[in-house]
């Protein structure tokens, strides 16, 4: 008799998930099966609070019936449409309004289908833009330690997450890193920006003597690092890595996956820190997570250099079956009018203080080592178990899912970034779920 397996409906076998334990995963099973403003229901029928704006990407809540709308007329209306050497109204009006929110200097939007797409273009542009511009010895791509770029070669090349790199091979060649920021005995407990760590960005310098200027196309940073379990950028930083760049004609890149529409009280972290990339990424609350979509905006600049050569030729031999696909489109214009509409980047700034407040008051529960703030961000840091990793914040997720609050953690890490709709109320309520669900742990 043969041995294969034949799926049934509620077989769990076939799916191979994503980044997650599949064999404890399948043995008890977490799902959603439905969601609406600030809540999940689960399978069995219980309303979980989002405390993480799923994975970082549904900035203004879930089911909002604009966004549902806008999707179900385009789907009707246009569904598919060439992406090259053919166009449709929508994806030149969202990369309109993009351009017309992004941070001054941005002036072009190209379309991706994920922020690791994202970030793929953008390291491709950059290169290929020094090529473009007759600096073509720079090739070198530089990234930090603890940086998340999402999952393709590119992205884990620059990207400094360990387990995300060690399995797969030599990567990209011409990669180096800046160290991370991360200095928990100056820090520890800083509310926002850390006073201390400017100096870091100096060892950009120390990379620049080593390989010299010329052989370096683009450093790419996320202004605020989440995945890693969020590190906030130290007071000067940021700008420091600017003009160092711009002294030796390096591109800068910021990785806004996360940062990007609100999450840190600003429409972007550029705009927030008051410093100018070259490029940025972006894709997550781009369309409010609902449909897969992803951008990379350049400046002028950077776009005008392709520009050259005979009109009938293809300037950037890139792009995607999906980029700027009409129903992401759609999906993007609707959420932009709806974040415009309800001002929700402004009320993620005004709530920033309560949130703040609200978590530093876990500092007193036990485990608890550090605790990091920005915007609508929030990480709690826990003293990891001896021998066993990972293991308590594991623990405190699958408490907090069954006490109906849904958290992300990140080695011994709990990281929150709820929907910028969160109300005060529901602020206590997460904080003080969390705060039981500590006091409880091992
Ligand atoms: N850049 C940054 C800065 C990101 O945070 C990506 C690129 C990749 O995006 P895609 O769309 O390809 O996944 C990300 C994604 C977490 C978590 O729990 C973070 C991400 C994705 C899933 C989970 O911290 N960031």
């Amino acid at each position: 008799m043969s041995t294969r397996h034949t799926p049934a409906p509620n077989d769990l076998r076939a799916f191979w998930m994503p980044f997650t334990a599949n064999r404890q995963f399948k043995k008890a099973p977490r799902m959603f099966v439905r969601a609406e403003g600030m809540h999940y229901t689960t399978s069995d029928g219980r309303q979980v609070l989002d405390g993480t704006a799923g994975l970082w990407c549904c900035n203004a809540g879930h089911c909002r019936p604009r966004i549902t709308a806008a999707i179900q007329e385009q789907a009707a209306e246009l569904d598919y449409a060439p992406a090259f050497q053919m166009g449709h109204p929508k994806a030149f009006e969202l990369a309109n309004r993009l351009i017309g929110i992004a941070p001054e200097g941005m002036e072009h939007a190209f379309f991706t289908n994920s922020g690791s797409e994202s970030v793929e273009t953008a390291l491709k542009i950059a290169i290929a833009y020094q090529r473009a511009i007759g600096q073509g010895t720079r090739t070198r791509l530089i990234g930090r330690e603890r940086g998340y770029h999402g999952v393709n070669f590119g992205g884990i090349s620059v990207g400094g997450i360990v387990s995300n790199r060690k399995f797969f091979g030599t990567l990209l060649t011409g990669v180096d890193h800046m160290p991370h920021t991360h200095l928990p005995g100056r820090n520890a407990f800083s509310k926002g920006q850390p006073e201390h760590g400017a100096e870091l960005a100096d060892e950009l310098e120390r990379i620049v003597t080593l390989h010299d200027a010329s052989t370096i196309a683009a450093v790419i940073v996320e202004p605020v690092a989440g995945s890693t379990g969020v590190l906030v950028p130290p007071k000067g930083y940021l700008e420091r890595l600017r003009e160092i760049c711009t002294r030796h004609g390096i591109l800068l890149i910021f990785d806004e996956v996360i940062t990007g529409f609100g999450r840190t009280g600003a429409t972007f972290a550029a705009e927030k820190y008051g410093v100018m990339p070259d490029l940025i990424t972006c894709a997550k609350g781009l369309t409010n997570g609902v449909i897969p979509m992803g951008a990379v905006l350049a400046t002028g600049a950077i776009h005008d250099a392709f520009m050259t050569g005979p009109e009938h030729l293809i300037e950037l031999f890139h792009g995607y079956t999906y980029s700027g696909n009409p129903i992401a489109a759609a999906a993007g214009l609707a959420t932009l009018q709806l974040y415009a509409d309800e001002g929700l980047f402004e009320r993620a700034a005004d709530l920033a203080p309560v949130w703040q407040e609200a978590l530093h008051s876990l500092r007193d529960c036990p485990h608890v080592i550090d605790i990091r703030n920005e915007g609508l961000i929030g990480a709690v840091e826990l003293e990891p178990i001896k021998g066993e990793p990972t293991k308590r914040a594991f623990q405190a997720f699958l408490d907090a899912y069954d006490a109906g609050i849904l958290i992300r953690t990140t080695g011994d890490i709990i990281a929150m970034s709820p929907p910028l709709i969160i109300s005060e109320a529901q602020i206590d309520e997460l904080v003080g779920g969390l705060r039981k669900v500590l006091q409880k742990l091992n």
